[in-house]
């Protein structure tokens, strides 16, 4: 008999909720943490922020607001929407804001959104996420497995005292997961005990993205410090030094003022070549100039042409701004931040456009971090060329280290 009552079948892979709370980051400001629901499959992901945000990053709404336009705009466009067409459930989400930097609907809710889908997208599929973002981004790939950037020492906006340079990383050079791993957690130690030479107990601390943080005078003590700590660690492999200068923080408007000096764009390049003239293992360099200054990475790049010149505050994962950044010959790496750009598709496409230029891609954590390990399987499921994720002994750090080391066993 005819069932006048039957509703429609729902198809097995169409969004039946989304669901998004406010939680708490490792700096203790509120955020978003999203789920997208296809029965009884789900994904979560929880948006992270960070300190040293660059100009043209998409605009993250207070997570309050961003909780409401989950709520209230995209949940009810989306839902019964196929959780398995990305590029369909990115579309959308651009369509519902209607502005070029997610302005009204917030970056960060669009994140959510987005990833919380790909991560249910691969539940439905019976995969590992990496393993759907490997069918998604379908490139041939940059390395076998990223290489770890290890951020030890924390300056900048991310520390309280010290340099204000904002990054001084180890990078040992191997695409082994556990043997990397296991090299930068050995010099972290060995670290530990030169700055404690150096310093009192009182004058250590922990910056925001777990690394040491100390009262150091000159620009050069942090990398002489790790370049001890690595050349005293038994490592199977090279160990090289890297850096984001994340130059936009100490731009002053009309020149940079670092270390006591008042320095134009030249100018600075000149301290930074006289740094790495210093440091022969120093060979990974962030924003080497501020987001507004390419013809510095240009110059800086054309000065330094064996070191990896990465963009991030200048790039902001944003393909026309790379495009351009390419065209100037200003960067030979670029971070991937998710949250810089909104939403998985648009990652993958300027990761994809980066591939093509052979420029190294670096997924990267931001400061203020969540328990999330999600970058770990962007990293892998791309097989980009780097992984920044802090020092490892922080919890939300270590989180997408042991991430990486299980999806690489
Ligand atoms: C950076 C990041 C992450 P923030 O500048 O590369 O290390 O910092 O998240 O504060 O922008
Ligand atoms: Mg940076």
């Amino acid at each position: 008999m005819f069932n006048f009552f039957r509703t429609q079948p729902v198809s097995p892979t169409a969004i039946t909720d989304i669901t998004a709370r406010v939680v708490q980051d490792s700096r203790r400001k509120p955020t978003v943490s999203v789920t997208v629901h296809v029965g009884a499959h789900s994904g979560t992901f929880s948006v992270p922020s960070g300190a040293s945000t660059g100009e043209r990053e998409v605009v993250a709404l207070p997570a309050k607001e961003a909780v409401r336009a989950i709520k209230r705009i995209i949940a009810p466009a989306l839902i019964g929407c196929s959780v398995l067409d990305q590029a369909a459930i990115d579309d959308q989400l651009h369509e519902l804001d209607g502005t070029a930097n997610f302005a009204s609907l917030g970056g960060n809710a669009a994140l959510g959104v987005s990833v919380a889908a790909t991560k249910a997208a691969a539940s439905v599929k019976e995969l590992e996420t990496w393993e759907y973002i490997e069918t998604l981004f379908a490139t041939p790939a940059q390395a076998k497995a990223p290489r770890l950037f290890v951020n030890l020492i924390n300056g900048g906006a991310h520390a309280d005292r010290g340099s204000q340079i904002q990054e001084h990383q180890v990078i040992p050079e191997t695409d082994n997961v556990h043997e990397a791993f296991r090299v930068a957690s050995a010099v972290q130690r060995t670290l530990r005990d030169v700055l404690h030479e150096e310093f009192s107990d009182a004058d250590i601390g922990i910056g925001d993205e777990g690394g040491f943080m100390v009262p150091t005078q000159t620009l050069e003590a942090p990398f002489r410090y790790l370049a001890r700590a690595a050349a005293e660690t038994e490592a199977g492999c090279a160990v090289s030094l890297g850096s984001d200068v994340a130059a936009c923080s100490f731009w002053q408007g009309a020149h940079y003022e670092l270390a006591g000096q008042s320095l134009d764009s030249a100018g600075l390049t000149t301290r930074l070549n006289a740094l790495l003239a210093q440091f022969p293992t120093l060979t990974y360099v962030e924003d080497p100039a501020g987001e507004h200054d390419t013809e510095g990475f240009s110059r800086f790049l054309a000065d330094n042409p064996a070191c990896t010149v990465i963009g991030d505050d200048l790039t902001t994962t944003n393909p026309k701004i790379l495009e351009q950044a390419i065209a100037a010959r200003a960067i030979s790496g670029i971070i991937i931040k998710p949250n810089q750009i909104g939403t998985v598709s648009d990652t993958l496409a300027t990761m994809r456009l980066a591939y093509q230029h052979d420029v190294r891609c670096v997924v990267s954590h931001r400061s203020g971090e969540t328990m999330d390990d999600f970058i770990a399987d962007l990293a892998y499921g791309t097989k980009c060329f780097g992984l920044k994720a802090g020092a490892p002994t922080a919890k939300e750090r270590l989180a997408k280290y042991q991430r990486l080391l299980t999806i690489a066993q």
